[in-house]
């Protein structure tokens, strides 16, 4: 955790949050930045790139956030599929509370609506809210390891981290920036992508921070890739429910509950519903977290050398970790 936002004091009025406010404006202006999109920049902070929205939130998160033994953590790379996991870990928790029918949360929220991001919760009033299912309570984050509040490290809270291969996670990155407003063009974005600046970049240090804790504590971090999810969707469904402690009953199997969940959950499912084709969360429109859902999407958009390039980033970045992407 950085020192400097433990200079932060707690307390638990408004005032508070104005102040927490007014400490990450002066912390920003201390900060190295790069212009992302329209306006807004992407500010270095501990070694990673971060949006200055999520900024106080991080900030917030690492004095007030108490995570809880029975917590789960969903963790990714922007633009890696978390919207999908959104979906799965949502459904797979609550399935008591919403069995798959008409009624389910997922045919009239976008899955970010149901499964918050932590760092959203900017002020100590806010921190702790329930967002509880059966088992726990579900948060999301794009939070690098290294910037996690202690709590999550150091209590029984299960992180399930998800990542996807780096030519596609930056195409993806690229659409969505674009949506957003960016100007630059894909080579400006592509360097910009291979020097580490990206959200919550450099893309290749948040993956190893949690390849490595994933491999020291596998009970506590299940590593997922998203190329893997889509080629054998089933198993990884069935290995997600197992290490959230809800593993699938034989009863359940039987049933159809995993096709019924994976067909929920699925792309075309998901994308074609009115909640996720009109709407926004935050800012965002909500038909901005679907677009083609495709493995090997970078074909279509990244030249012979710029392949060369980021593959020999990977190579260098990842060599002797065991992890390929
Ligand atoms: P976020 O970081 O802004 O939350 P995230 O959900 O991680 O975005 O990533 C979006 C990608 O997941 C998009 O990929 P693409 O640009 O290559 O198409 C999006 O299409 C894809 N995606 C969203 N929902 C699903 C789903 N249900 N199944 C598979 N892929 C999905």
């Amino acid at each position: 955790m950085s020192t400097t936002a433990s200079l932060v004091p707690c307390s638990k009025d408004q005032k508070q949050e104005e102040l927490m406010q007014e400490y990450c404006k002066n912390l920003l202006s201390t900060l190295p930045r790069k212009r992302w999109f329209g306006s807004s920049y992407l500010y270095k902070y501990n070694g990673f790139w971060l949006g200055p929205k999520g900024m106080p939130g991080l900030i917030a998160c690492q004095n007030h956030f108490q995570a809880r033994d029975t917590d789960f953590l969903l963790i990714t790379t922007p633009k890696s599929g978390t919207t999908w996991l959104k979906a799965l870990m949502f459904t797979l928790a609550n399935r008591k509370i919403y069995p798959i029918n008409q009624n389910h949360p997922l045919l009239k929220q976008n899955p970010h609506s149901l499964v918050p991001f932590m760092e959203f919760f900017c002020s100590p009033e806010k921190m702790n809210p329930d967002f509880s299912c059966p088992l726990g309570r579900l948060y999301s984050t794009h939070c690098p390891l290294t910037l996690l509040p202690e709590s999550v490290l150091n209590s029984g809270c299960k992180i399930v981290y998800l990542c996807r291969n780096i030519k596609d996670t930056f195409v993806s990155y690229w659409h969505f920036s674009k949506k957003l407003g960016a100007e630059a063009s894909l080579e400006e974005f592509f360097d910009m992508f291979c020097e580490g600046v990206s959200l919550s970049g450099p893309v290749w240090d948040h993956v190893l921070g949690y390849w490595r804790e994933s491999l020291e504590k596998p009970e506590k971090v299940l590593f997922l890739k998203y190329e893997a999810l889509q080629e054998k969707p089933s198993f990884h469904l069935k290995l997600l429910a197992e290490f959230m402690g809800c593993p699938i009953s034989p009863e359940e199997e039987t049933c159809g509950f995993v096709d019924e969940v994976l067909g929920l959950c699925s792309f075309d499912n998901l994308s074609n519903l009115e909640a996720n084709k009109s709407g926004t969360f935050k800012t965002v429109g909500n038909e901005m977290f679907f677009r083609k859902g495709k493995v090997g999407d970078w074909k279509n958009y990244l030249t012979g050398e710029m392949e060369e390039r980021i593959d020999h980033i990977t190579a260098q970045k990842f060599f002797g970790s065991g992890l390929s992407l």
